[in-house]
């Protein structure tokens, strides 16, 4: 398929890493100019030198917590006046972290799963979807997950912040009703990223374990959905694409048949 992005500005939040990162590079090689934003400023930096030596991308970094309401506020007012009228926000910045039961769970885990997923994420859409409405045009594309879907063990605070991803987004396109501007849940199952690597507090070994004799899906898998949702004709709203492994059927019904 082939795109023109040409013109599209497009928010990009955790772009420093896996989805984010694969999407940056995808919607740059079709001519989108960028804002990409995370935690971690020298990876967007890097990512954003690529960019402009592949596809001579323009790229502004915007490098934020989106736990920080009064940042995220504060930035996008602050935009320059080419990038303010972003007409993508991809509110892709989440983690896990632990896998620990609900009645052992460590709270400074819940506070920044939910401060992260949920809060961040409403943090940041109603910075950038009031400009939407104004100029009538936008589109909104959360990254939900198929923790939406199976809840399992240990797994469930995170679960519950996509669920709430998927809630928001369906809120989201109810309060929209009656403007042009479209919203999408991207519902994911395993993709191999820093994402276990955040979750194990930096315990590689348990991480590369979760894809274990199984093939995972990408970040370009998903980078590839949302090309293909921002890209129908107006008419059409993509409100969810639930996309799993082939070797996946669950959130914990996984085939490793392939032992390595
Ligand atoms: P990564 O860990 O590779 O990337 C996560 C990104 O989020 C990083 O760029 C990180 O940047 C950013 N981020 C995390 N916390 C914050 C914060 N407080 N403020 C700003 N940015 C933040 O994982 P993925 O690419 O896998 O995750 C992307 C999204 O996809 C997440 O929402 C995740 O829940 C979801 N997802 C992932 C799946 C998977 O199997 N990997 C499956 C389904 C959904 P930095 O640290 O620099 O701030
Ligand atoms: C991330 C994938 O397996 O933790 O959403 O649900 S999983």
């Amino acid at each position: 398929m082939s795109f023109d992005l040409s013109n599209r500005t497009v928010l990009i939040t955790g772009a420093s890493s896996g989805i984010g990162a694969a999407c940056a590079q995808q919607l740059g090689a079709y001519g989108a100019r960028l804002i990409l934003s995370a935690r971690r400023k020298e990876k967007l930096q890097a990512l954003a030198d690529d960019l402009e030596q592949s596809y001579e991308t323009q790229t502004l970094l915007l490098p934020l917590d989106v736990q920080n309401a009064e940042d995220v506020s504060v930035s996008i007012e602050g935009l320059p006046k080419p990038w303010k009228e972003i007409d993508v926000l991809i509110n892709n910045a989440g983690l896990s972290r632990g896998l620990d039961p609900q009645q052992s769970g460590v709270l400074q885990d819940w506070e920044e799963m939910i401060d992260t997923n949920v809060k961040g994420l409403l943090y940041m859409t109603r910075a950038v979807v009031p400009g939407m409405v104004e100029r009538q045009a936008g589109h909104v594309v959360n990254i939900g997950s198929i923790a939406a879907r199976y809840t399992y063990p240990g797994g469930s605070v995170y679960c519950a912040t996509k669920s709430a991803v998927k809630v928001l987004s369906e809120g989201l396109k109810i309060d929209l009703l009656g403007t042009p501007i479209r919203v999408t849940n991207i519902e994911p199952g395993l993709v191999e990223t820093e994402f276990s690597n955040v979750r194990f507090k930096g315990d590689t070994d348990r991480a590369k374990n979760v894809y274990r004799g199984m093939k995972a899906l990408t970040p370009d898998d998903i980078a590839d959905s949302i090309l293909f949702a921002i890209s129908r004709p107006a008419h059409v709203n993509i409100s969810e694409l639930y996309i799993i492994p082939t070797d996946q059927s669950s959130g914990t019904l996984i085939d490793r048949r392939v032992e390595s």
